[in-house]
């Protein structure tokens, strides 16, 4: 019969399996004869959160019994992907896994596909908050991530002929196996309202805080399981709650649905993650869902401190608290109420604990990212919170001109800005609430001392510091791909699992022929995969054979999709002017979700759908050139995309991408880069060295020179003939013979004003990409500097950033993994 020809499962396996089928019996309520591959993924979810859950006590116990410093880390964004697959690899548990199952006849590979993509961000942030939190785990660092529970995460992308359409995403629908939901944790946050001012018993002025409205957030927890299960941290998402569900007058009045106003008002902040990426949400909303996470996660870490240590003024000894952007920026002042207000500390006292407690960290230098709010409406939802603004600011101005700043400088530090009808710098009020502030590469750090916090750099000189930006090699390397790290095993040994660095004990492979074999065929296997998502997302037919060309990331002018597709368009017209030439084939990937207001973007999209529509089809080309955009680019696509790609596109304008982190994970995949010398790119090019990453461009310098000077980008596009023609095709609709004009104004964008500077880097990165073509016609060549890039990138492990701040700006010991 069908079940004795199943593999049996020995030893763990056969316990683990037992624990599997107990879960779908008695938690899931299903008979294994006719369970379904979801009753089996919600079964092994939660038997391994049993395991997970074990070690998870056994933690704060022991974090607990030491009373030593936590970290708090505050993110509006936490980009986690899907969890099951990462837990079972950091618990040792993947193989056990995959023979349990198999002995019932499941594949864990298919069943693992099930699993909703928890998408609570937009980008590189809210992903860099995930990798944070896995490192925290697994270097011993014992932390909280607070942030929000977001009902719907980031949109869903369809592509409909060529164009972007956005449909919610509901992660939730089938219930999440990973959360604890904690009634008993619900703190209350007000919103509105005035504040009442008497005299104290010593003649001082006492505040308090009537808010006009309440909403409740309660607690639900995750754990996060470090490399090896050695600890499980806690992931803490607030979700919002009205304390009045129904108002009974209301509806016994007739007015059914006025009735759940309040309870819709109040449940509005957690229902679903702001879209825009680098670019503030000006709408009241967002300002509400930053205090409502922010106060939550602050009486949550004041309450836990003074159970366990009595005393408020030791809490910058036992909490360290890491703003993630400024989103959480009104900490800085909650804090400060929460200390003033409800500890009756003095000022100086409390400021220079909340200074003690919280540091920031700046993710972006772009003008239009940087939040500020209007006064009036911080006034009117927070009224107690501006008045410790007004003071906060009055200090710190005095203190700066008591350093000898100018009025022109005295402008720039202060937290309200006077020029745009008065709104409050977020910005500036992490700065000078925090004891250390970071920018997330070397480049981004010292730019910001240069640009955005040049004057406040002056005035508390020695508070920015760098901490570059890193990724998890578990989830970035084990686990997306197998393959590559199971070659790396039997190579060098098991030491890199522990301590990425040890990765360098490859270099002696690079050039080794059969170790160039083996690590060639694992790329071609894990591209071989890609193709066939290819093929069964857009039925496109792709060669794994190809060069796989790959540009994956947010939709955003800087990052210059555009630069690529209007080269890829130069490189479809030279191969049909001269087909006798030796062409290298090339598959062009693109993925990428764009803000759904951000018009510019769209049209990128829609062009590359375009131009893939016409190369793709053309006879001409002969299977030399593909171009595929993926829809929905997240974190599950990420992991299919990166193992397989042999270039990496890191080609923002210089200046403009604060550090990048796919550019990491796909060089530790063993892809080559071509990119600027931008964010994070210089520090690989130092790590990889110089002739194993293809850098072209303006360096960020010459940007910055080139924008003084003027740009001038018909002079640019006169002078290479290359781009003239390609732009002539895209502007005349060459590309859209439906609707000759509509790339009309992506033209006229690039021709008259090219902030972006596309035309002055095109002609340096077409001969970069031909340089390309001619070393992949050399695979040893080529195959060595792969090697080497995945030898030399385990500096950019997570596991490092994670030590560096510890080091650094928590104050905090780690330990050694393995
Ligand atoms: O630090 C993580 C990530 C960087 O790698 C990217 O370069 C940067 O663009 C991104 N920043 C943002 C800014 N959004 N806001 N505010 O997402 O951070």
């Amino acid at each position: 019969d069908e079940a004795s020809a199943l593999p049996e499962a020995t030893g763990d396996a056969r316990s683990f399996r037992d624990l599997i089928l107990a879960k779908l019996t008695y938690a899931v309520g299903k008979d294994p004869i006719v369970a379904r591959d979801h009753d089996w993924l919600r079964a092994l979810s939660l038997a391994l959160r049993d395991r997970i859950v074990d070690r998870w006590m056994a933690t704060t116990r022991g974090v607990y019994r030491m009373g030593g410093k936590r970290v708090y880390y505050f993110s509006l964004e936490f980009l986690i992907g899907r969890l099951l697959k990462d837990g079972l690899n950091n618990m040792g548990l993947l193989g056990t896994a995959r023979e349990a199952l198999a002995s019932v006849g499941v594949d864990l590979d298919v069943i693992a596909e099930l699993e909703a993509d928890a998408a609570l961000g937009n980008g590189g942030l809210g992903r860099l908050a995930a990798c944070f939190m896995e490192s925290m785990a697994t270097v011993g660092v014992p932390a909280y991530g607070y942030g929000i529970r977001y009902e719907n995460g980031l949109f869903r992308q369809n592509i409909i002929d060529g164009w972007q359409t956005e449909s919610p995403e509901n992660w939730l629908a089938y219930g999440n196996p990973w959360e604890f939901p904690r009634r008993e944790v619900a703190y209350e946050i007000g919103f509105g309202g005035a504040v009442e001012a008497s005299e104290g018993w010593d003649g001082s002025a006492v505040h308090a805080w009537k808010p006009a409205e309440t909403v409740l957030a309660v607690a639900h927890d995750t754990p996060v399981v470090g490399w090896r299960g050695l600890r499980v941290n806690t992931l803490r998402l607030w979700s919002a709650r009205s304390p009045d569900p129904i108002s009974l007058d209301a509806f016994n009045a007739g007015d059914h649905i006025g009735a759940l106003t309040a309870r819709t008002k109040a449940e509005s902040i957690s229902r679903v993650l702001y879209p825009a990426d680098s670019t503030p949400a000006g709408q009241e909303l967002r300002l509400r869902q930053e205090y409502f996470f922010t106060s939550a996660s602050l009486q949550d870490l004041v309450r836990r401190h003074l159970k366990q240590h009595r005393e408020i003024r030791t809490l910058a000894q036992k909490a360290a608290v890491q703003l993630n952007d400024t989103h959480p920026a009104i900490a800085v002042a909650e804090l400060m109420r929460i200390l003033i207000d409800i500890h009756a500390m003095s000022w100086a006292d409390a400021f220079a604990l909340t200074r003690d407690t919280i540091s920031y960290t700046n993710h972006t230098l772009l003008p239009e990212a940087l939040e500020s709010w209007p006064v009036p409406l911080l006034e009117r939802l927070l009224p107690r919170h501006m008045q410790i603004i007004y003071a906060i600011n009055a200090r710190v101005l005095t203190e700066a001109r008591a350093a000898g700043a100018t009025d022109a400088m005295i402008a720039a530090v202060s937290i309200i800005d006077e020029g745009h009808g008065r709104r409050v710098r977020m910005g500036n009020l992490a700065f000078v609430g925090s004891h250390k502030v970071n920018g997330v590469s070397a480049l981004h750090s010292e730019l910001m001392k240069e640009t955005v916090f040049r004057d406040l750099n002056t005035v508390f000189p020695g508070r920015i510091t760098n901490k570059t930006n890193g990724i998890t090699p578990r989830r970035w390397l084990m686990t997306a791909n197998p393959g590559l790290a199971g070659l790396l095993r039997e190579t060098i040994g098991e030491g890199f699992l522990d301590d990425a660095e040890k990765l360098v004990a490859l270099e002696p492979f690079a050039r080794d022929p059969g170790f160039q074999e083996r690590f060639a065929a694992v790329k071609h296997a894990n591209k071989a995969r890609l193709a066939k998502t290819i093929q069964q997302t857009l039925g496109l037919r792709v060669d794994p054979a190809a060069l796989f060309d790959v540009q994956v990331k947010r939709m955003h002018e800087y990052k210059r999709q555009l630069l690529n597709i209007l080269e890829t368009i130069a490189l479809y017209n030279a191969i049909r002017t001269h087909p006798e030439k030796d062409w290298v084939p090339r598959v062009k990937v693109f993925a990428g979700k764009a803000a759904a207001s951000y018009t510019s973007a769209k049209y990128i999209i829609k062009l590359i759908n375009d131009v893939a529509k016409m190369v793709n089809t053309d006879p001409a080309v002969r299977n030399l050139l593909k171009v595929a955009f993926l829809p929905n680019y997240n974190v599950s696509l990420a992991e299919v995309i990166i193992p397989a790609a042999d270039l990496s596109e890191q080609i923002s304008t210089a200046g403009m991408e604060a550090s990048g982190t796919g550019n990491m994970k796909f060089a530790l995949n063993g892809a080559l880069t071509i990119g600027t010398l931008d964010g994070a790119n210089v520090e690989m090019r130092d790590h990889v060295g110089a002739d194993n990453i293809f850098i072209f461009g303006l360096t960020a310098a010459e940007v910055e020179a080139r924008r003084a000077k003027g740009l001038n980008p018909r002079a640019n596009i006169e002078a290479d003939p290359a781009l003239a023609e390609v732009l002539d095709a895209v502007g005349s609709g060459v590309f859209s013979p439906a609707d000759p004009q509509r790339h009309r104004g992506t033209v006229d964008n690039l021709t008259n004003s090219d902030w972006f500077l596309v035309t002055d880097d095109f002609t340096s990165y077409s001969a970069m990409q031909r340089r390309i073509d001619a070393l992949w016609g050399t695979p040893a060549a080529w195959r060595e500097k792969a090697i080497l890039n995945v030898a030399r990138m385990g500096w950019f492990s997570s596991d490092r950033t994670i030590r560096d701040y510890s080091d650094e700006i928590w104050g905090l010991p780690t330990v050694k993994v393995g």
